[in-house]
């Protein structure tokens, strides 16, 4: 039996990584196998990727190449860690995936969503997620507690109006397919999110 693919977005400071623990909790309690991932990364060389988009660099990144070297990531992924385990009957979470394109490269940067769709059906084939968790939150609150944590990377440095575009595009996904999202309410202690987080694990499994 094939496992489920389950991801987990939002803008920067969301409290993606702080809630992964909360959905793994979930699905081990259920008896699913799990296997936890990112994106950028995941691989030897999707990390080495990660390091060289997050680094900052003189004269910036064309959007063209902050695209492709996310999908470049993204098709060793797929092909090393992904598509292995979902074969094995494992429970793949992986914090960030596909969707963080269309909201960062397509909102953020303005690439065209028809460019970034080419690209997930070239390298993705049929694979899409069977859920995914957008944790919502405004970006002021986002950005004060990164904010709190040192040095800002190339994508954390960008201006509010960046990740309010980000955010737009992942709502608007949202609401365009909202068999696969479930939007998490991210204002709020951690403890309160985990609750949600839960919850909406426990719903989503009940109806599966
Ligand atoms: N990116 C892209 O552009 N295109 C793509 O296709 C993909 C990615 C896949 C990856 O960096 C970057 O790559 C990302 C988008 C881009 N942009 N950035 N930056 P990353 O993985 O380092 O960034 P991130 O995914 O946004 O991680 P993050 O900034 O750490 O956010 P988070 O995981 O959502 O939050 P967190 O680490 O759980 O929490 C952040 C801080 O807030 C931390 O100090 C927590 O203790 C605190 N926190 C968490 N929850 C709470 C609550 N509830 N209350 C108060 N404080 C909290």
């Amino acid at each position: 039996m094939m496992g489920r693919f389950i991801t987990v977005e939002g803008i920067e400071g969301a409290g993606k990584s702080t809630q992964l623990v909360a959905i793994r909790e979930c699905l081990q309690s259920a008896g699913c196998p799990v296997v936890m991932t990112r994106e950028p990364g995941g691989t030897a060389l999707g990390e080495e990727i990660r390091g060289l988009l997050l680094a900052h660099r003189d004269g910036g990144l064309a959007p063209e190449t902050e695209a492709l070297l996310m999908f470049a990531a993204r098709a060793e992924h797929l092909r090393q860690v992904i598509r292995p385990a979902l074969a094995a009957g494992q429970w793949v979470i992986c914090d960030r995936f596909t969707d963080a394109t269309y909201a960062y490269q397509g909102g953020g940067r303005g690439l065209p969503t028809a460019r970034i769709a080419a690209l997930e059906d070239w390298v993705q084939g049929e694979l899409r997620p069977d859920l995914t968790l957008l944790f919502d939150l405004p970006v002021p609150v986002g950005l004060r507690r990164i904010a709190q944590r040192g040095p800002a990377d190339r994508f954390e440095a960008e201006a509010l109006e960046f990740f309010d575009r980000v955010r737009a595009a992942y709502l608007a996904r949202a609401a365009a397919d909202p068999d696969r999202y479930r939007i998490v309410a991210a204002d709020a202690p951690a403890a309160e999110v985990s609750t949600r987080v839960k919850q909406c694990m426990a719903d989503w499994m009940a109806r599966d």
